[in-house]
């Protein structure tokens, strides 16, 4: 389906960080393959002075969320260290407003809605419509889209710019997001 960037419309990357692309301590099948997609994106947002936002994963390092604390994943994302830099080849523009996120020692936030201020700073600029894509399809993504849907923007899930840690549960996410309202499209929709 054909979709307008209007003057409403804002750019948002989930978490295209060095630990979740390849070489990462939490590698996202296929995660590196976003990132020439998500320039792309980058170029037709800056192009518009559309805002571009980038969330990242940010954790202390003692993170509730890691192995070493009981929860479910490998110690990734530590604040200014390597894996928690964005990916080199992701070309962010110096004007991208960064969200940092999960940044409690002792919570987990998937959205990048929890805990910051992108909600705030969406409505200041008056958006309406969000484009979201990144990494991971089935956590942080779907989790972004869903907190979007939650408050009301016309929320457009990019599914060419995004990969999931699990092919199932990403292929559920999809179902789910969809189903709760976003709409899933791919760079060639996009209406120029
Ligand atoms: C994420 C697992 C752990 C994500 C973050 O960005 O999707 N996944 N922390
Ligand atoms: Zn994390």
């Amino acid at each position: 389906m054909k979709i307008g960037i209007t003057l409403l419309s804002a750019l948002i990357i989930v978490d295209v960080q060095n630990d979740f692309c390849l070489g990462g301590a939490l590698p996202v099948p296929g995660g590196n393959e976003v990132i020439p997609i998500l320039n792309r994106y980058i170029e037709v947002f800056s192009y518009k002075n559309l805002p571009i936002y980038a969330t990242r994963d940010w954790h202390p390092e003692n993170h509730i969320s890691f192995k070493t604390r009981g929860g479910p994943w490998p110690p990734h994302c530590i604040q200014n260290t390597w894996g928690a830099e964005f990916h080199p080849n992701l070309n962010i523009p110096s004007h991208t407003i960064i969200v940092s996120k999960a940044t409690e020692p002792n919570k987990e936030a998937y959205s990048g809605f929890e805990g910051t201020n992108l909600e705030n700073d969406l409505r200041n600029r008056r958006i309406r419509r969000v484009f979201i894509g990144g990494l991971a399809t089935d956590y942080c993504v779907k989790e972004t889209v869903m907190d979007a849907l939650k408050i009301g923007f016309e929320t457009i899930f990019l599914e060419d710019a995004s990969r999931g840690v699990n092919i199932d549960s990403s292929e559920r996410a999809v179902a789910e997001m969809i189903l709760n309202g976003a709409i899933a499209i791919k760079l060639e929709d996009i209406k120029l």
